[in-house]
């Protein structure tokens, strides 16, 4: 898991024989710089970023740096000082250029860089770090339910895992002891009440249905009421995948909360998701108490998992990896943030 992520970043922070971090980059970071004799000077022309491009500090002009960053006239007249302002432009452009390869969306790479500017290179790591973890929040439903029924609310756009989630949740609780109904609020989609009337036949749990083109809050709130009458623990209702940028389609949602007020509305987001992630989770957020990052097997780069979190600072209470039922996972960030290599 997250091998590629965890390469990246740690070309970045050295220790990889193709480490592009420049030789006095190495030397301020105390694990990666050991085998450099000490006091060598740096090599000229090595600290030149890319062949061709001048070197930003020697021109004391440097491209895309806070102002906190920019070399002071004292820095550049010392040799030694003027390497480690270059270092330090280097280190923050392959940062930059390692998060949005793992998929981090781009405003959220930048905020993460923010952090890293307001440190000495030697302390980036560390920096970004606690700056992720105190990001990537894990949450995860109470064993003893807070209410009956506990009603749980699964959206997002189409395609997301949203169906296949619900089965999988009904697998959760079904081995906690729980009794299940689900509601079929996918009106819409062709297929769709019947993808969820096999899962549930399955799984051997009842479901709710109405007739395709009917409103998908009437669905809910029967299988709301049934699931009052009947005592059973939990309602997971499965919605229709919903562009984020229809307004028409987000205020159906709204009108199912209204009805329902479930006890947890969760967005599925999928881990191959880019720039986009932010978006989505943008337009969702204020329906969604927290996210299920799905096909985690299939993109193991951690990027939408960071981006939603950023934008949204809703906690993440499943990680979603693999078509089979059992395949939902807790959240656990030091696991990811040290698979990163951090
Ligand atoms: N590899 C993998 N595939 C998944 C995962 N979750 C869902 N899928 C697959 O993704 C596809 C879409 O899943 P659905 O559950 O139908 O997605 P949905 O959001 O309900 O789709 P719509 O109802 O059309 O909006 C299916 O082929 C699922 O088997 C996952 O965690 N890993
Ligand atoms: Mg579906």
């Amino acid at each position: 898991m997250l091998g590629f992520l965890r390469k990246k970043i740690q070309r970045i922070f050295g220790g990889a024989e193709e480490s592009p971090v420049t030789p006095e980059a190495k030397k301020i970071q105390p694990e990666a710089g050991k085998h450099k004799p000490a006091n060598k000077p740096v090599a000229k022309g090595r600290t030149s970023p890319k062949p061709g491009r001048p070197a930003k500090a020697e021109e004391g002009q440097p491209a895309r740096v806070s102002k906190s960053e920019v070399a002071r006239p004292e820095q550049l007249a010392k040799p030694r000082g003027t390497g480690l302002f270059v270092n330090q432009q280097k280190l923050l452009e392959d940062l930059e250029t390692g998060l949005l390869e793992c998929g981090v969306a781009f405003e959220v790479v930048d905020i993460l860089l923010a952090g890293v500017r307001e440190v000495k290179p030697r302390e980036a790591k560390a920096r970004l770090r606690k700056d992720l973890l105190a990001l990537l929040k894990p949450a995860e439903i109470p064993a003893r339910l807070p209410a009956r029924p506990y009603v749980i609310l699964i959206a997002g756009i189409n395609g997301t895992g949203k169906t296949t989630t619900v089965a999988k949740l009904a697998r959760y609780f079904l081995d906690r002891k729980k009794s299940v109904v689900v509601a079929a609020a996918d009106t819409f989609r062709a297929a769709a009440i019947e993808q969820l009337r096999e899962h549930c036949n399955r799984l051997g749990v009842r479901m709710i249905e109405h007739q395709y083109g009917s409103d998908p809050a009437a669905v809910a709130f029967d299988a709301v009421r049934h699931a009052e009458a009947k005592k059973v623990d939990v309602v997971l209702i499965d919605t229709s995948g919903r562009l984020h940028v229809d307004a028409g389609l987000m205020r159906e949602l709204e009108k199912v909360k209204r009805v329902v007020k479930p006890h947890l509305s969760l967005l599925t987001i999928d881990a191959t998701t880019g720039n986009d992630a932010v978006e989505q989770a943008r337009a969702f957020d204020p329906l969604i108490d927290g996210v299920v990052l799905t096909k985690f097997d299939v993109d193991e780069r951690g990027g939408a998992l960071i981006s939603v979190s950023a934008v949204t600072g809703k906690p993440v209470y499943f990680l979603a990896a693999g078509q089979a039922y059992g395949d939902l996972e807790p959240l656990e960030p030091r696991k990811i943030i040290d698979a990163m290599g951090l």
